[in-house]
């Protein structure tokens, strides 16, 4: 069969999202008179106080990128010893741990939501043990009842790494609140990739102006005033350009996850029924942003996972395997007593199943279409024919 794809045309995991430039230029001529580039100036003051009432948060602290929020927001709490976390996600949620001099303790997932156990977390509890670091992974919540509990039968502190959760709400109790309140503080990621990008950027949800602030003072070296320092602070500040950026991208961001929306409902009904082929369930207590398409390749499946991706390359469609190989077994972290693979046989089978589907708004119901025929019409892969054997040398024949 002819690929339905150029292969010079390739199509990525995601493309991100932007405004028409023609939007952005008043922006930048604002930045341009004003000559504030950077240091809290009036962009960085407004997008904090819009995400605040866009995401229904308390405080926001804008940064440069969510890896030095995580690193950020651990200091910020002082969390040191050991840290409980997921082995599924980006290499970024166990780095941060590692920058603090902190040892991480990789616990397995959930087979449904592939987010933390909780019932696994408590068992990996330790004296050492002063926080839980889980991942929204996809912006599927986590188990946040549970693991409130359990933060506070063992007080440990909890800080999610939210990176995926933009605009993720949860059901409780029949109301509505943001998945971002949970916890002591949740880490949003504005990365190129994401559902809702400042460029790079990223930010700390804190839930009051005390641990806002200091927060605020870890990201500017730790100066509280001119002369006065009064942490080992980084530089982790987000730019004029980046934060007028996302103040424009707010506008557009509920209309980019809707069609997300409609580009995941039309590849579930293209390959529903396609065995071996399980996508993962929604939650009904809680909205969806639809930041990733992944989809398991189960044993059913008319080829293993890494074949379907490599034809999938073939034709020029770069679905991509997030979260493979497991951050446990990167060389930093394969030493670990809880990265042995025995211990975690849920996250392990995931991330060897694991394809994430090109999703992002502009991609064309016409490709989704081609990417799932792709999918659906892949054969199992015919063994090629065993080699004659060699005919015996003579000499053999002779002993
Ligand atoms: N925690 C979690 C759970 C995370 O997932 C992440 C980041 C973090 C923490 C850390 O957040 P940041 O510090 O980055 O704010 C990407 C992203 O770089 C990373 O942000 C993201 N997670 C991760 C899941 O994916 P790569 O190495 O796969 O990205 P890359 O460059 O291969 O991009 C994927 C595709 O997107 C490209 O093939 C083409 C397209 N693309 C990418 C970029 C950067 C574009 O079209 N334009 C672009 O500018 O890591």
């Amino acid at each position: 069969m002819s690929s339905p794809f150029p292969t010079s045309q390739p199509i990525y995991v995601t493309q991100p999202d932007l405004p028409p430039l023609a939007e952005f230029l008043p922006y930048l001529e604002q930045i341009w008179d004003s000559r504030v580039l950077t240091n809290s100036g009036p962009f960085h003051q407004r997008f904090e106080a819009a995400l605040c009432e866009h995401l229904g948060v308390h405080h926001v602290s804008l940064f440069t990128n969510a890896t030095l929020a995580l690193v950020t927001a651990l200091q910020s709490l002082r969390i040191t010893g050991e840290v409980i976390t997921t082995p599924y996600s980006f290499v970024a949620t166990a780095h941060s741990l590692l920058w603090n001099g902190i040892k991480p303790v990789f616990v397995d997932v959930d087979p449904v939501t592939l987010n933390l156990d909780p019932a696994k977390v408590e068992a990996a509890i330790t004296p050492q043990t002063t926080a839980i670091l889980p991942v929204h992974c996809y912006g599927t919540p986590c188990d946040v009842d549970a693991i409130q509990r359990m933060a506070d039968d063992y007080n440990l502190k909890v800080i999610y790494d939210a990176a995926h959760a933009f605009g993720v709400q949860r059901e409780a109790s029949g109301e509505w609140h943001s998945v971002l309140n949970h916890g002591d503080l949740s880490v949003l990621s504005f990365h190129a990739t994401k559902v809702f990008n400042t460029f790079e950027g990223g930010a700390i949800i804190s839930p009051d102006a005390k641990t806002k602030q200091r927060i605020d003072h870890l990201k500017n070296f730790g100066f509280v005033n001119e002369t006065t320092v009064v942490a080992t602070g980084i530089n982790g500040k987000m730019s004029e350009f980046n934060a007028a950026l996302g103040l424009l991208q707010l506008q557009h961001v509920g209309k980019a996850v809707a069609r997300r929306g409609e580009i995941e409902a039309l590849y579930r009904r293209l390959l529903a029924g396609v065995p071996g082929l399980r996508f993962l369930q929604h939650p009904a207590t809680a909205t969806v942003n639809h930041s990733y398409l992944p989809v398991l390749v189960g044993p059913e499946f008319a080829v293993p996972r890494d074949a379907l991706y490599q034809r999938l390359r073939g034709h020029g469609v770069m679905a991509r395997r997030y979260f493979h190989p497991l951050i446990s077994d990167f060389p930093m972290y394969r030493g670990l007593p809880s990265a042995q693979p025995g211990g975690l046989p849920v996250a392990r089978q995931a991330s060897a199943q694991v394809l994430c589907l090109p999703i992002y708004p502009a991609l064309q119901d016409a490709d989704v279409q081609r990417i799932a025929e792709l999918i659906a019409t892949t054969q199992p892969e015919v063994p090629a024919p065993a080699p004659a054997l060699p005919a015996l040398a003579p000499t053999l024949l002779a002993v």
